[in-house]
């Protein structure tokens, strides 16, 4: 998740120095539900609570952005587990590409390896950029919906998604420290506050039920299109779930690869500790708002429990409960 702050929203255009698209997206603006979460602003575009700052990208990319059927799209919630994502997709799709010893991930985030469509590649400049100077097999991320995703992206290519999803107690807790450290706009929000938000529905890409059962209703349907990954899955069989990846994405290893290792070094080399304490993820920034440390917390099952109360715990559960009931979808 990147810049959502009101500050960086653009401010009204006027007809001279705005593109189409500017004046299209103020105008549908105009009609939409709109809130300040916390302290951000959003806005309900076909259900989603969008960042402010990203609304005209998303508007772009769903009018720009044609997929190749060789694309690879990430999609994710916030905190659902995108920079260990992007970090295992870039390095199984890239393996003959580069030495595990001169590897891009000992020197670069993972986030910067992999754009956004919304937040990176459609950005306040980038009208429409030219995607075709990128070679194949392009890899993007999104944390848009599945539904709206599918008018861009699906329908028209065989390109493939990926999706993470992770257990929403882990995923709130995650979200609220990210939420509070953002430079220039975090700020102190009672835990109990941000909880009862989230519980409605209404945080960043949310309702997260629609977020996570629409990429998993598609998954059933097409599974050759959809992948769906766990978090808490990947972190109790990594090796696993990286070959899945691998054999998803067209990337399958070799057995001489397997035999090699090859598996077990590109997990640790994109596993929590090893990224974590990298200089790069120490000290460096990924944008004015947001530190590369702030993506790389404690990356543990359950920390949630240090957090919640049993009467918190209790009113997330509730909720999923009721809106995973009948999907098939347990966490
Ligand atoms: P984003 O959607 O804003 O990009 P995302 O990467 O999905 O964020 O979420 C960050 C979470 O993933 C953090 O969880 P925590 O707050 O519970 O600690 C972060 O620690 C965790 N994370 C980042 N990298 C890894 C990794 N390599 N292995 C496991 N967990 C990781």
């Amino acid at each position: 998740m990147e810049n959502i702050n009101e500050s960086s929203v653009p401010a009204r255009v006027d007809a001279e120095d705005s593109s189409t698209d500017d004046l299209q997206g103020q105008e549908l603006l105009q009609g939409l539900e709109k809130a300040s979460w916390h302290g951000v602003s959003l806005c309900k575009y076909k259900g989603v609570w969008c960042p402010l700052t990203v609304f005209v990208p998303t508007l772009r990319c769903e009018k720009y952005f044609k997929a190749r059927d060789t694309d690879i799209i990430l999609a994710t919630l916030p905190k659902a587990g995108t920079t260990w994502l992007k970090a295992l997709t870039f390095a199984v799709v890239n393996r003959s590409r580069y030495p595990l010893d001169k590897h891009p991930l000992l020197t670069s985030n993972p986030q910067s390896l992999i754009p956004s469509l919304e937040f990176n590649i459609y950005d306040q400049e980038n009208e429409n950029p030219d995607l075709d100077l990128i070679p194949d097999p392009r890899i993007f991320s999104t944390h848009t919906h599945y539904d709206s995703l599918v008018s861009t992206v699906v329908v028209e290519s065989k390109c493939r998604v990926i999706h993470i999803c992770r257990n929403p107690l882990d995923q709130v807790i995650s979200l609220w420290h990210f939420m509070i450290n953002m430079i220039g706009i975090g700020r102190f929000v009672p835990l109990d506050e941000f909880l009862e938000t989230y519980c409605q529905g209404m945080h960043v890409y949310g309702p997260f039920w629609e977020h996570v059962l629409g990429y998993w209703n598609a998954h059933l349907k097409s599974p050759e299109k959809v992948l769906f990954l766990k978090y808490e899955d990947l972190k109790k069989d990594i090796n696993f779930s990286m070959k899945k990846i691998a054999e998803f994405i067209g990337f399958p290893f070799s057995l001489e690869e397997e035999k090699a290792g090859l598996i077990e070094e590109i997990a640790k080399l994109c596993s929590f500790d090893k990224l974590k304490n990298l200089e790069v993820n120490k000290v460096g920034m990924h944008s004015p708002h947001i530190k590369n440390s702030y993506f790389f917390r404690k990356g543990e099952i359950g920390d949630s429990a240090n957090y919640l109360t049993p009467h918190m715990v209790d009113r997330i559960e509730k909720v999923v409960e009721e809106k995973f009931e009948g999907s098939g979808l347990k966490f």
